[in-house]
């Protein structure tokens, strides 16, 4: 047998410590674009996200609302793959057809619709919030903005002609003369007051909506994007009925696949990526893993993968290491794989993104993931807390608390992720790897990836780097020892509040 000369680590053994902190040197300057798919030398990446993280490929974790709310803020989600190729189909569809802001032109509006007009075109679009421009252009005069929350409430009369419901309403924003819909976004949420100005046609404030006016009604600020984008969406697959799901994925409009599997350094992975490339070139995407090494690592790139997935054995719910003592600490398997992929990078010009999947608990390990070489982290738990996971909020024991099952829990029942190719044994999963398991309830996505995101930069400000790639340059990592991780936390002090439990 071959003997590693150190044991594996995780993230809560290693702290960073602070480089020269610039002037220039401030979270707003921070920014977190990251590669998704890998790239020559020069050239720039196909896929890119406004934010290092992605939601993993769980039943519990990423369906479309996951996905909507996650793309809105910058991130991907990679829709669960274990579930029927038509359902999952149908989960990628909702999101590429979600749009933020609709623009409607003055040729279909008309100054005698009413709103029940408004109402029947929205339920034909799918569209969340409409906005009303003058020549039906985001550059045209905003008119108004109709929200989801309008008609669900009830609050308009349906006869009453649009010209005049709009006026009064404080989701409606009448803009002031040659204001263009682009510069309403900005004006919309009012970050430096944190509310919403609501301003009538001759410019005068008449109202403002704060944010706990949106958050008793569950909704979210209103959020226009520049034209009709649509939201970049990821699907996991699996080395089995690849042939069938990944065409119908692809025709469904996912902008990235992910082959998930819990050991990803099999032929039957190469094979998956074989497929893919040979049947669809390099214009479809797909990342593969999972795997802990430079042996994995090199594999996967060879065949053909376009990002690695790293990481076994270190997710919240999973029992992995505990039922088969296959693993290791999530740490060290990003540090050896990042290393791989710099030589990869120095030999050959061509950039792998990895990704550092399970194991995140606390916020500053996801700086650690990427001071560390991984260039975007997975998170299960994490977003699972959510609103817009599709697990139950259920109140146990006094408490709010989200349902949270592992892939490889019986549960979920996702034995592709699991086997080796006794394909006929389907939907028999012989033993447990992972558990079905609460988490504390905690809000809304954007709420608390905001908060994240401000931590992660402020670290990265102590860390004197305003971007990924400088962060992982200039990092400074010290492993601690077990007394050190005690000094962390509050000590010697008696807490007033019992509950320090944090993400
Ligand atoms: P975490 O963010 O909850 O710590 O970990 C999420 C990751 O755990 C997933 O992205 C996936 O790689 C892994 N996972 C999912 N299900 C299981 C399981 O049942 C599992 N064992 O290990």
């Amino acid at each position: 047998a071959f003997y590693y000369e150190q044991p594996s680590r995780t993230f809560s053994e290693f702290l960073l410590v602070p480089s020269l902190t610039t002037k220039d040197c401030i979270p707003a300057n921070v920014d977190l674009s990251t590669p998704v798919t890998k790239f020559r030398r020069g050239e720039t990446p196909a896929l890119t996200m406004n934010l290092p993280v992605t939601s993993a490929v769980m039943q519990a974790v990423s369906d479309h609302n996951m996905a909507i709310a996650l793309a809105k803020s910058g991130g991907i989600s990679f829709i669960y793959g274990s579930q029927s190729i038509e359902q999952q189909v149908e989960m990628v569809r909702r999101v590429k057809k979600f749009k933020a802001g609709f623009v409607l032109s003055d040729s279909n509006l008309r100054p005698e619709d009413t709103l029940q007009d408004v109402l029947a075109l929205k339920a034909r679009s799918g569209h969340s919030t409409i906005a009303i421009t003058d020549n039906g252009e985001p550059t045209g005069k905003l008119m108004g903005i109709v929200t989801s929350r309008d008609y669900r409430e009830n609050r308009l009369p349906p006869e009453c002609p649009i010209t005049e419901f709009m006026t009064p309403l404080a989701s409606l924003i009448f803009a002031r003369e040659g204001i263009t819909l682009t510069e309403a976004n900005d004006m919309i949420w009012d970050h430096k007051l944190n509310c919403l100005p609501i301003v009538n046609a001759s410019g005068h404030l008449v109202h403002l909506v704060f944010r706990k006016d949106y958050d008793s009604h569950q909704e979210y600020p209103l959020e226009l994007h520049d034209g009709n984008k649509q939201l970049i969406v990821g699907a996991g697959i699996n080395s089995r009925d690849y042939k069938d799901r990944v065409p119908a994925l692809v025709e469904a409009g996912a902008d990235i696949l992910c082959i998930d599997s819990s050991d990803g350094y099999s032929e039957w992975q190469a094979e998956t990526i074989h497929y893919i490339k040979e049947t669809f070139g390099e214009s479809v995407k797909v990342g593969a893993g999972n795997v802990v090494d430079k042996e994995g690592f090199l594999y996967l790139v060879e065949a053909g993968a376009d990002f690695i997935k790293v990481g076994i054995g270190g997710g919240s719910i999973c029992i992995t290491r505990e039922q088969k003592g296959i693993g290791r600490g999530q740490a060290s398997s990003v540090i050896e794989v990042a290393a791989a992929r710099q030589e990869y990078y120095e030999q050959t010009g061509i950039y792998v993104p990895i990704c550092s999947d399970g194991g995140i608990v606390h916020d500053y390990h996801i700086v650690l993931a990427l001071a560390m070489g991984a260039d975007f982290v997975m998170l299960g738990r994490y977003f699972a807390r959510f609103d817009e996971s599709p697990g139950r909020k259920l109140l146990v024991g006094g408490n709010f608390v989200k349902e949270y099952w592992g892939e490889g829990s019986s549960r979920a029942r996702n034995w592709q992720r699991y086997d080796f190719g006794n394909a006929d044994k389907e939907s028999k999963l012989e033993f447990e790897e992972g558990v079905d398991s609460f988490i504390p309830y905690a809000g809304r996505l954007k709420d608390n990836l905001d908060l994240s995101i401000s931590k992660i930069k402020s670290t990265m400000c102590n860390c004197g780097s305003l971007t990924i790639p400088e962060l992982q340059q200039k990092a400074k990592i010290t492993l601690v020892s077990s007394t050190t991780i005690f000094e962390g936390g509050a000590h010697d002090v008696m807490l007033k509040e019992k509950d320090r439990s944090s993400s």
